[in-house]
């Protein structure tokens, strides 16, 4: 890892960069990566204005804990308005994830609670270390997911399984998040960052095109009525094969420069 870019205005947020990764660190391990607002506006900051060089990011967590979720010492005094006001700005904050210009990794370890679930799901893939867990005690603390968990959950693991861990507190360890759906990788403990790094490396191989396509249309369309689907698809297709790099990459194969398809 190259020497840390610390921001001071993201410290909250640790940003490193490795040549077109971007790395960022969710740093606030004494309160195990509890969401203040600090903490999203910091990540919110982060994903704002990305060099575009950038071609992938990876999200961690920094301690023994990816996240703790919501920092429930900020939400005592705050009123219903400014609980609709708080929502929305962690709306703003994991737009800026989904819809980042380059995919988004998420590795994952120990607590991923409530909020911190709900940073992992506006993520692209989840690496999941063997200590990661998941839980929405939402249901326990009187509360309800604000951060856009209800929308990108149950797209991941469907409705009836969230419902089950926010009404009965069912916490899931690595192997029934990877299951369910949640997490794309499982891998051992410790290995969660080089796995991600090694993903990011391969998907900073792609033409930035088709990456932008996937990341941008694909749950779009996945949205969409078949019939308005299939023709958004022709158009996302037409313009990604339209591009020089595409035509170059395409061309390797054709001569014999390009790698095969094969199971790694
Ligand atoms: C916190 C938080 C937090 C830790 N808000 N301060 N999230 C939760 O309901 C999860 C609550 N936290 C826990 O269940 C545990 O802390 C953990 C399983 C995550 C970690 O346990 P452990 O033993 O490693 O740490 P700890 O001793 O419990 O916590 C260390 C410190 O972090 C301690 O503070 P200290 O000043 O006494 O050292 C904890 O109080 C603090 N801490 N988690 C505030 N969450 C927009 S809607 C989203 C809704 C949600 O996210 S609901 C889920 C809320």
């Amino acid at each position: 890892m190259s020497p840390a870019t610390a921001d001071a205005t993201t410290d909250l947020v640790r940003v490193e960069r490795e040549g077109q990764i971007l790395h960022l660190r969710l740093n606030r391990p004494d309160k195990r990566n509890a969401i203040n607002d600090g903490l999203m506006l910091a990540l919110d900051r982060a994903l704002t204005g990305i060099d575009p060089e950038v071609r992938c990011i990876v999200l961690s967590g920094e301690g023994r804990h990816f996240c703790a979720g919501l920092d429930l010492s900020e939400l005592s005094e705050r009123s219903v308005y400014e609980g609709v006001l708080h929502s929305r700005m962690w709306h703003a904050a994991l737009d800026k994830v989904q819809y980042a210009p380059v995919p988004v990794i998420a590795v994952l370890h120990g607590a991923t609670i409530g909020g911190g679930l709900e940073i992992a799901a506006a993520a692209h893939i989840r690496v999941a270390e063997r200590s990661a867990y998941y839980g929405l005690p939402e249901g326990q603390r009187g509360i309800f997911v604000g951060g856009g968990g209800s929308v990108r959950l149950p797209r991941l693991i469907g409705a009836a399984r969230m419902a089950d861990m926010m009404l009965t507190g069912r916490v899931f360890d690595a192997d029934e998040g990877q299951q369910a759906g949640l997490t794309n990788y499982l891998v051992a403990e410790g290995d969660g960052l080089a796995k991600g790094m090694a993903l990011a490396q391969k998907i900073c191989s792609n033409a930035p095109l088709s990456n932008f396509a996937v990341i941008q249309a694909l749950p779009r369309i996945a949205e969409l009525p078949p019939s308005e689907g299939l023709f958004v698809e022709s158009l996302v297709a037409a313009i990604a094969q339209g591009d020089p790099a595409a035509k170059e990459r395409i061309r390797a194969f054709l001569e014999g420069r390009a790698g095969k398809v094969a199971k790694s």
